[in-house]
């Protein structure tokens, strides 16, 4: 099979955004990735939400279901259930992952089916004309809040940590090799996996602009000692005030482990089972399509183990 380019996930659709808006660079950041691991458009169905950011799935070349206002990850989580051969990747603004869909959030983290969750975050409603959102800082002014925003903003991140994340990442629609990096690491995370990523509205958040992301955004990376896999430290990161972390902020040691390979110890975090297998039959992970998920629902009988 040829091989494929970041211009196979290319649709003839107009984009709707405005000139510069972030979301072009998640848009860009995503197709690449799904060339860089030899994804075919067929292999793929993206769900989105409702708002300026969640016009994305229109614009792959894949399965798309476009859906209602909060929404898209009850949807993405049934998609992968019917078909766990697909790549099912969500994504929506931080108003529809973080308000009007914030129950369903917290569930699809829990649950940690297989799926990629971008959320776009220009901390305001873009497509209803920029009132203030779930991660809009206190103080937020705009056309109905004159005397700005009252409320404390969200973290959405913690709030996943807190819920059970095993995989979040964060990064910036200006820095496209590592929002390309991230996207990767997610899609081939096991389980249910978290991009956030700051996209700013050049149209009504004249605060939180490209400039003001790059002041405050600081890697993980570059922070000594940092390990992605501590919980703990991946909290104190998240709720640090003054700086705002970016890069793999965690990612469960379980997930990427297979039972087959825990053999010298065992899983940080067992998959929860509901009846007595044998180890050296239980589902691996890394065969697993849905991971915890798919243990749950479908160990009745062992299945053959493919190490990749
Ligand atoms: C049930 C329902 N409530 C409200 C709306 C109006 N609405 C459409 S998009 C949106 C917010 C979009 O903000 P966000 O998710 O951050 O996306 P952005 O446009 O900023 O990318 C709202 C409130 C709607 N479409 N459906
Ligand atoms: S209104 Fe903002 S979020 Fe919406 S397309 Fe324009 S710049 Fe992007
Ligand atoms: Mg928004």
């Amino acid at each position: 099979m040829a091989t494929v380019t970041a211009k196979d996930f290319a649709t003839a659709t107009p984009s709707w955004w405005c000139p510069g808006c972030g979301d072009f660079g998640v848009l860009s950041a995503l197709k690449q990735a799904l060339a860089e691991l030899g994804k075919q458009p067929h292999q793929v169905a993206f769900i989105s939400g409702i708002g300026c950011s969640g016009k994305i799935s229109g614009y792959v070349h894949s399965y798309a279901f476009h859906g209602v206002h909060g929404r898209a990850l009850p949807v993405a989580t049934a998609v992968k259930l019917a078909n766990r051969d697909l790549t099912v990747i969500a994504a929506g603004g931080d108003g529809d992952g973080y308000a009007i869909g914030a129950g369903h959030f917290v569930h699809a983290v829990r649950r940690n089916a297989d799926i990629t969750y971008i959320v776009m975050d220009n901390q305001t409603y873009g497509l209803t004309k920029g009132q203030a959102s779930p991660t809009s800082a206190t103080g937020y002014v705009a056309s109905v809040s004159p005397d700005g925003n009252p409320d404390s903003p969200i973290n959405g991140l913690a709030l996943a940590l807190a819920a059970g994340a095993s995989f979040l990442a964060r990064g910036f629609s200006a820095q496209p090799k590592h929002l390309v990096q991230m996207i990767k690491m997610a899609i081939e995370h096991k389980g249910f996996s978290i991009v956030e990523v700051m996209s700013p509205c050049v149209t009504y958040n004249k605060i939180n602009t490209y400039a003001w992301f790059k002041e405050h955004l600081s890697d993980v990376a570059n922070s000594e000692g940092y390990a992605p896999n501590d919980r703990s430290a991946a909290f104190d990161a998240l709720t640090r005030e003054g700086s705002i972390p970016m890069g793999l902020i965690y990612q469960e040691p379980s997930r990427f482990r297979c039972v087959h390979g825990a053999r010298a110890g065992s899983l940080q975090r067992p998959p929860v089972l509901n009846h007595t297998v044998q180890p050296r039959k239980v589902l691996c992970v890394h065969a697993s399509t849905a991971s915890r998920f798919c243990l749950r629902v479908r160990c009745q009988r062992p299945r053959r183990v493919r190490h990749q």
